[in-house]
C-alpha cells in the first residue's frame, strides 16, 4: 500500500468512520456491535421508560452513531417476565439495563436493599442516600460484581397500593384483598404480614388480572398508575403510603463495556448521568401532582396522617427485620443512620 493511501486511510479514520460510512473499524476492546439491546419494562410513555429513551438518544448523538442502542419496553426481551431480566443480561441476551432492581431480586437479592419498606420516607432521605458513597462506591460494586457496569441512577417512584375494594386507612384493611406484587418474595412479604394475599405476576399478566378482578390490589407509582390508566381497571381506592422506592439502575452488561473505548465508556456514562437527572425530574414533577391527577379520575386518593403512617411502619416490621439480616445489613444500617441525619437538619 502507497504511503499516500495509507495517509488517507488514517485522516479518514480520524475524520469518523461513521460519519463518512465506512465500516466501523475494530477497537482494540473488541468489535462494536450494529445496535445494543436496551430492556425497559414500561415504554417512554412513562418516565421510566422515558428515561431509557432519553438515554439512547444522547449516546448516539454524542458517539456520532458509534453506538446505537434499541430499546425494547414491555421487557419484551424477555417475554414480558420482568423477573428474568438480569439473567437474560448475564447470558448476552440484553446489553443495556434500565430497569428497576426490585425485578432482579430472585437473581440477585442484595440489589434489592433500596427497596425495603419505608426505608427512605421521602424525598430528602433519597437524595442523601443516594449522593453517599454506600451508593456510588458500594452499592455500584455489588453491581460489578453480579456482571454489569452501573452509570447511573434515576428514580422508579414511590409505590403506593389501589384496590378496587376499599379505602385502606390501617393494616387490617388489607386483611383478605388478593394484592399482585412484582417478583420480589419481600413485597409478598410485606403484604403476608398486613394480612393480605400477594400474588406474584409481571406487569403485562397484572393489568388483566386487575380488570377481570381475579386479583383486587397492586402497587406501583402513581406515575405508573396514571400512564397505565389503571383506574380503567376497576382501582377505586389509592393510598398514598411511600412505602417503598426504588432506583431506576442504568448498566451496561460487562463484555460490552469492556468492548468500548474509553472514551466511548465516558460518553455512555455522561449521556446515563444526564438522562437519569431528567428522568428523576419527570418522576418528581408527577410525584407532586399525583394527588390531584388521581383524584380528577374520580379515585379516592387517601394520604395517611403521621399516626396512620406509623402504624403501616410498624406492620412492616418483621418482613423488614428478615430482609435486612438476610441482605445487606451492613448497608441498610448505613442508609439508616443517614435518613436519620436528615430527620433532625
Ligand atoms: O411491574 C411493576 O409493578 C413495575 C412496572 O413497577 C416494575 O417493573 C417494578
Amino acid at each position: 500500500m502507497s504511503t499516500r493511501r495509507i495517509v488517507l486511510l488514517r485522516s479518514l479514520a480520524a475524520a469518523g468512520s461513521a460519519a463518512i460510512g465506512l465500516p466501523r473499524f475494530a477497537h482494540a476492546q473488541g468489535a462494536y456491535k450494529a445496535e445494543y439491546k436496551m430492556s425497559t419494562v414500561v415504554p417512554p410513555a412513562f418516565a421510566w421508560g422515558k428515561g431509557g429513551e432519553i438515554f439512547l438518544t444522547l449516546v448516539k448523538e454524542r458517539t456520532n452513531g458509534r453506538i446505537v442502542i434499541k430499546q425494547y419496553p414491555g421487557a419484551s426481551l424477555v417475554q414480558g417476565q420482568q423477573d428474568r431480566e438480569f439473567s437474560a443480561m448475564r447470558q448476552g441476551v440484553i446489553d443495556v439495563l434500565c430497569g428497576a432492581p426490585i425485578n432482579w431480586t430472585s437473581t440477585v437479592p442484595q440489589l434489592g436493599v433500596f427497596t425495603l419498606p419505608f426505608l427512605m420516607p421521602d424525598h430528602k432521605a433519597w437524595d442523601a442516600v443516594m449522593a453517599s458513597s454506600l451508593v456510588t462506591k458500594d452499592y455500584f460494586e455489588m453491581v460489578r460484581k453480579a456482571g454489569a457496569e452501573p452509570l447511573a441512577i434515576g428514580e422508579t417512584g414511590y409505590r403506593q397500593i389501589s384496590n378496587s375494594k376499599r379505602p385502606l386507612l390501617k393494616p387490617d384493611d388489607l386483611k383478605g384483598l388478593k394484592v399482585r406484587v412484582v417478583g420480589s418474595p419481600m413485597y409478598g412479604e410485606i403484604m403476608s404480614s398486613m394480612g393480605a394475599n400477594p400474588t406474584f405476576m409481571s406487569w403485562a399478566d397484572a393489568q388483566p388480572a386487575l380488570a377481570s378482578g381475579a386479583v383486587d390490589a397492586q402497587e406501583n407509582p402513581l406515575e405508573v398508575f396514571l400512564a397505565a390508566k389503571v383506574h380503567t381497571l376497576g382501582q377505586k381506592y389509592v393510598t398514598k403510603w411511600n412505602y417503598s422506592n426504588d432506583i431506576l439502575l442504568f448498566a451496561i452488561a460487562q463484555p460490552v463495556w469492556a468492548s468500548w473505548t474509553p472514551a466511548d465508556q465516558r460518553i455512555v456514562r455522561e449521556a446515563a448521568l444526564d438522562a437519569a437527572k431528567q428522568q428523576t425530574l419527570l418522576v418528581r414533577k408527577l410525584f407532586a401532582e399525583d394527588v390531584e391527577r388521581v383524584s380528577a379520575l374520580g379515585v379516592n386518593v387517601h394520604v395517611p396522617t403521621p399516626a396512620e403512617m406509623e402504624a403501616w411502619q410498624i406492620a412492616a416490621r418483621r418482613p423488614y427485620a428478615r430482609y435486612k439480616a438476610q441482605t445487606e445489613p451492613r448497608m441498610v444500617s448505613g442508609i439508616e443512620e443517614i435518613v436519620a441525619k436528615t430527620r433532625k437538619a
